[in-house]
Parts: C-alpha cells; structure tokens; sequence
C-alpha cells in the first residue's frame, strides 16, 4: 500500500491485572547461544510478558561465570542433556541480556538452584560434595540425586560468592534460589540450608524467590513462591501467604510450556499431562489456588524446561500458541477473558509468527490463516 498514509489517532488507557508476567527459559539442560536469547526475549516482547526468568544451573549445566569459582563454568559448563553442546554466560554476555531485556521493559529473574539440582556445581568442586568427592558429568535427564554439602562453611561461601555476583549483574529485585526436589536432604537439612540462602539473598538486597517448596523455610515477609503444583492447593503456599508470601503461578498442567500439546506431540513430557491451547486459557490465576486471595498473587509465568529440546525453533513450539494464553491471563482482568475471542485473536497471531518466521504449533480447531477448519474438533 503507498504512501502517504494517515492514522486516526487514539488514547489508550489500559494497565494490566497483575504486574508479574513471566516466562522462564531452561538454558541449563539446552544452552541457548547469546542470540536466540535476545531472539526469545523479542518474542515475550510481543505479549507483554514482562519478566524472563533464566535457569541458569542445574545437574547438566552451569551456565553463568563466576570469577571467584572459575570451574563452575569451565568444567559445569562443559554439558548439557545427552550430546547437545555445553556453553554459559560471561558476565559480559549476561549484562548484554539484561540490558536488552531492560529495554524492552522485560526484569530478568536470575535462578541459581540450590541445594537440589546442583550435580554441575558438585563436578567442579567436589568440595561441595556431601562426600566431598566430585561425581561425573551428568547428562540423562532424572531429577532429585543431588545436594550440596548443607552443613559445610564452604557451601555457605559458595553461595555467598555465587548470589553476590549474579546479584551485582542484575538490576532487577528478583534472585531466584530454586529449592525444588533435593530429595537425598531431610527436611530439617532442607529448611536449614534455605533459612540461611534465604538470609544470604537478603544481604544481597534482591527478594528471593523459590519453588514453592521454599514454604518449609522461615517466613521472610515479601518473599514470593513460585506454585508448580497440579492440584491448586497447596497448605503450606497458604500458610506462608498468612506470613506475608506473595505467590507467582506456574501450575504444572496449565503453564508448563514442556507439556505435550497431545499425546503424539514430538517434544515434551506429560508427568502433568497434555496442555493444549484450551487448558493453557481456561483458568484463572486470580482463583486458581485455595487459600491464596488475588492480592497476593504476583501473577504467572510459563516454564519452559528443555530436557527435550535442540534447537530455537523446538522452543519456539511448545512456547506457541501457549505463551499468549498465559500472557493473556497476566494482563486481562476476568472480564475480558472468553475463550471464543481469545480464539480468533489467535488467528491473527498466528499468521503473525508465520510472517516472522516463528515456529508454532497449529492446534487443532482454531482456525489458523491457510488452513480449512477442521469441523468438530475439540476446540470448535
Ligand atoms: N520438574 C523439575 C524441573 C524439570 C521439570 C520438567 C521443577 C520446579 C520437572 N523442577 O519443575 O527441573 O525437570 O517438566
């Protein structure tokens, strides 16, 4: 179409239902190479998804340099899950992500998981080891093995070390310590070492967050817990919300991006079962777990575990369409939320990820641009 071309011009005044808007990359168990970082930080952008939250260690990999423990990087960083290649952040590398992502009024949430997921950190330094011997490389996809050593003056050095330097690279008040599933720890170990990490974040001036299960810790007032349940009640998450906890929403069978979409999706799990379009909209976070009021509730993130994924475009589909639900519940208030309309906004979505050369997966009953609807489908 030729120019000139004139637009009416408008106010708009529109504010969103909750304030936080996340979604969290993997890069532990699949590096994501500095520019499909940025790439991905561009899609959030497209949705208003305001917060990105890196996983940035796990068993398979360390992803962030830390000068003080060089082979964290150097020797954690070396996997990743099967043959896919290792890598990690410099602290250079890392600023240019928030810097990129502050310009796009995205806040990056850095997680650094402990005492569980940690066999990375444990081939680097064995000293860390509750053996105090360093274990193999890991590469297979379980969870729950590993833990660091939770009552050594060297574990709580580490830690120091470890949350001081990403918390002086990150402008954003968020320091993520993980906590979920160091099932080799009792739960007096397990409560112990977080109290004191939970103290430590707070000398690092940031809020802490954690999994949910972070509840067994002491209640410091203001500090938010990540829900990954599939139940939508958890007591302990309502306990420490009386205590002055804020919640975030990543319900394992709605948001969790590496669910199957159907049962002969490729990529993805199902241990919280198949999440197609419909299920990813239809709840509401503001009345989704018992004994959390709205008010407490940040708002909802979409995780997106990459234990099956190689590639950007292999992120790219499971993150679409399903991100823009998500986003859409973050932002809309409960008025504005209606299936059938989300469902023809997706439409335009979709020939929007096509012009852009995004993957996404064409669920089925929505009437994607090029394709005859297919009658009596289940999202009819
Ligand atoms: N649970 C583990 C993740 C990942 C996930 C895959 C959390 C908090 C299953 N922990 O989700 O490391 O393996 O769906």
């Amino acid at each position: 179409l030729p120019g000139p071309w004139t637009v009416p011009a408008g106010v708009i005044v529109d504010h969103p239902r909750f304030p936080y808007r996340g979604a969290m990359l993997d890069v532990a168990r699949r590096f994501f190479p500095l520019a499909e970082v940025l790439r991905f930080i561009d899609h959030l952008t497209r949705y208003k998804i305001n917060h990105l939250h890196l996983h940035l260690t796990d068993d398979q990999g360390w992803r962030i340099a830390i000068a003080s423990w060089p082979r964290l990087a150097e020797v954690g960083g070396a996997t990743a899950v099967g043959d896919r290649p290792g890598g990690y952040y410099t602290p250079t590398e890392y600023r240019t992500i928030v810097e990129y992502a502050v310009a796009r009024h995205i806040t990056v949430v850095p997680e650094i998981d402990m005492p569980g997921h940690t066999n990375a950190a444990l081939t680097a330094y064995g000293q860390l080891a509750p053996d105090g011997v360093a274990p193999p490389p890991y590469t297979g996809t379980d969870v729950g093995f590993s833990a660091l050593a939770v009552d050594r003056e060297l574990t709580c050095r580490f830690v120091e070390d470890v949350l001081g330097a990403v918390a002086a690279l990150t402008p954003g008040p968020y320091l993520h310590i993980g906590g979920d599933e160091a099932f080799t720890l009792t739960p007096e170990e397990y409560a112990r070492f977080m109290d004191r990490a939970q103290d430590i974040v707070a000398a690092t001036g940031k809020t802490v967050v954690g999994w949910h299960q972070l509840a067994a810790a002491r209640p410091v007032p203001g500090r938010v817990l990540q829900y990954w349940g599939t139940t939508g009640a958890e007591e302990t998450v309502a306990a420490a919300v009386r205590q002055g906890a804020k919640v975030i929403l990543s319900p394992g069978n709605r948001t969790y991006l590496d669910m199957k979409y159907a049962a002969d999706t490729r990529l993805g799990k199902d241990w919280a079962g198949l999440i197609e379009i419909d299920r990813a909209y239809g709840w509401d976070p503001g009345d989704y777990l018992v004994g959390v009021p709205p008010e407490a509730v940040l708002g909802v993130e979409a995780p997106l575990w990459t234990e099956t994924v190689t590639s950007l475009a292999d992120a790219e589909y499971l993150t679409f369409p399903r991100l823009a639900a998500i986003a859409e519940l973050g932002w809309s208030p409960v008025s504005a939320y209606g299936w059938t309309g989300f469902r023809d906004r997706l439409v335009a979505e979709g020939a929007r990820w096509e012009a852009a050369g995004i993957t996404f997966h064409r669920s089925p009953g929505i009437p994607w641009v090029g394709e005859p609807p297919r009658v009596g489908s289940p999202l009819g």
